[in-house]
């Protein structure tokens, strides 16, 4: 390494290292494209930065079975896991952009460009994609193609017999002041192709310190500005009606995980409620701005402020449980929560809903398309448009302000989430979102029963020890649960009491093991009398079905 201010030019630099160098300059260059563009969708949204226009377009183009894949395997995170993924996939194709630039520099740019263009037809075909989303893209891929080319200069100085060698502040070790950065940048892209082999670390240091530099600064001042588009202030500030019906009263011993280690508690924490969706940055709706719109066969359709719903005299509060089509037999996708909101059969029949109609298509602000079934919504007696969750506005990631409701339903045909506008159509006329990916066009929730406690595989001392957990069969109620362990009689659970039928229940049995490894299986009946089936179904298309079974060890 040549002494600081001495010549650092080494005409004869291995060709690992420039491979190794431009590699890193490919990477950095990556950096200031995307820091860039994060500053540029700090003015126009978030939903405009290219990683999460990319990977909103990826999961729109993701096949069913890598969706279910990623949603049994990072659950709630599946979002973060494919931020994660598309930037590992960014950074490889940056290296060897950087391989490329060094060979030619057009090539390196052109790569960048494609990089770019991919960026903007992904926020230009966002359902909610405006012709300003592209602007980060743009410009990130100007600043990165800038940085790729200033970054590549030190790695490729003509050496000493090069003809057209011009003296500059990387050869030479001097920065003249008239080299001011415009200047440089236009010394950079008319040197063309060098074939140069020289090599100047000091340079590549110092430019490469100032491309980590933007990236950071951009990329960060611009996630902060694009919390200047969060709701969350908006949402604190709401006042909640007091419903026109509240909520049956809990009986007393309602929720009996006040005394069971390890069962679900009755009422999930909004913080704690599971969250499936398609949108990686959450859609922030204001309040002032909302608007629900209804279109199609209706007889008078009227659009609504959020006011509007706010204000009616007829909200209803009522205890429901919501569950997931993608839920695994025995998995956490289910959750129950207080939720208050308008009556979604008035609300339609107000409005004139046609009987020719059997699909209302719910679309959310981002572009979803959910088709519940006009019958159910209609008749359900519960179903709302929901504006609050356990005496809270609706949080953000839960579809604030508006979601709909129907029990009984799977969320995927029923529970849209940031609802801007209900269409009612039929389902010949129309495939929502998840029909057009082969999901089942219905989706009422199959009867379900789960063990919570103990955990699968944990080893406790041989005795008394509770077995628990919840079981749900939306509309219909849970009348009966029963668990077997090993191959023993069917034994009746203690049942938490029956506070609504849309809501689960929770149930007990004390159970005295013996030392060794033991099976414990559950199933549950409806109030209506339907044995939940022991058949095994993956949840695509229509919901997973089978009894639940563990093994635990007592010693
Ligand atoms: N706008 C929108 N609404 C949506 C979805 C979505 O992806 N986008 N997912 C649905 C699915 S599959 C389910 S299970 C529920 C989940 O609601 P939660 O996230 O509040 O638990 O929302 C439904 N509503
Ligand atoms: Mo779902």
């Amino acid at each position: 390494m040549a002494p600081a201010g001495g010549q650092h030019t080494a005409p004869t630099a291995g060709r690992g290292v420039r491979r190794l160098l431009a590699a890193l300059a490919g990477l950095l260059a990556a950096g200031v494209a995307l820091g860039i563009a994060e500053l540029f969708a700090g003015f126009i949204g978030a939903a405009s930065s290219p990683v999460i226009a990319v990977g909103n377009a990826a999961i729109t183009l993701t096949p069913e079975s890598v969706k279910q894949f990623a949603i049994s395997t990072f659950g709630e995170d599946d979002k973060i896991a494919l931020v994660v993924g598309t930037l590992v996939v960014i950074a490889v194709y940056a290296l060897v952009i950087g391989l490329v630039g060094l060979r030619s520099r057009r090539l390196g740019v052109a790569g960048i460009a494609v990089f770019g263009l991919v960026g903007v037809v992904a926020a230009l075909t966002r359902p909610a994609g405006g012709l300003f989303d592209a602007v980060p893209s743009l410009v990130g891929a100007v600043a990165g193609s800038l940085a790729l080319l200033a970054l590549l200069r030190p790695l490729t100085l003509p050496t000493s017999s090069a003809p057209h060698a011009e003296p500059t502040a990387g050869a030479t070790g001097t920065v003249q002041p008239q080299d001011g950065l415009l200047g440089r940048v236009r010394d950079v892209l008319g040197s063309g192709d060098r074939k140069g082999t020289g090599l100047d670390r000091r340079g590549f240091l110092l430019t490469s310190g100032v491309a980590v530099g933007v990236t950071a600064v951009a990329g960060g001042g611009g996630r902060l500005l694009q919390r200047r588009f969060d709701v969350a202030g908006a949402r604190s500030e709401l006042a909640l009606p007091t419903p026109a019906s509240a909520a049956p009263a809990l009986p007393a011993g309602a929720d009996l995980s006040a005394s069971v280690e390890g069962l679900t508690p009755l009422f999930t924490d909004n913080r704690e409620f599971y969250r499936v969706d398609t949108a990686i940055t959450v859609p922030q709706i204001r309040p002032a701005e909302y608007s629900l719109e209804l279109t199609g066969m209706f007889d008078t359709p009227r659009t609504y402020s959020l006011d509007d719903l706010l204000g009616r005299s007829d909200l209803i509060e009522r205890d429901i449980t919501l569950t997931c089509v993608s839920n695994e037999v025995g998995g956490g996708l289910a959750g129950t929560a207080r939720w208050l909101g308008v009556p979604l059969g008035a609300f339609l029949r107000e409005n004139g809903v046609r009987d020719t109609s059997d699909q209302l298509v719910c679309r959310s602000v981002d572009g979803m398309t959910i088709g519940a079934p006009t019958r159910s919504a209609l008749d359900v007696p519960d179903a709302m448009l929901a504006l609050a969750m356990n005496g809270e506005p609706l949080p953000v990631e839960h579809g604030f302000p508006v979601r709909m409701l129907i029990p009984g339903l799977y969320g995927y045909v029923s529970a849209c989430k940031w609802i801007t506008g209900i269409e009612a159509t039929t389902y010949d006329a129309f495939d929502a979102y998840w029909t057009e990916r082969d999901w089942a066009a219905q989706g009422p929730i199959k009867v379900a029963s789960r063990i919570d406690t103990p955990a699968p595989l944990r080893r406790f001392p041989a005795g008394r020890r509770a077995i628990a957990g919840v079981a749900w069969a939306q509309t219909r109620g849970i009348g009966l649960v029963e668990v077997k362990v090993d191959d023993g009689d069917w034994l009746p659970a203690e049942l938490s009491p029956e506070v609504d039928a849309d809501l689960w229940r929770q149930w007990v049995l004390p159970f005295d093991f013996t030392p060794g490894s033991h099976s414990v299986t559950v199933r549950a009946t409806s109030e209506d009398g339907e044995l939940q089936t022991d058949a095994r179904a993956t949840p695509f298309p229509n919901g997973s079905s089978g009894w639940h079974q563990i093994v635990v060890v007592a010693s």
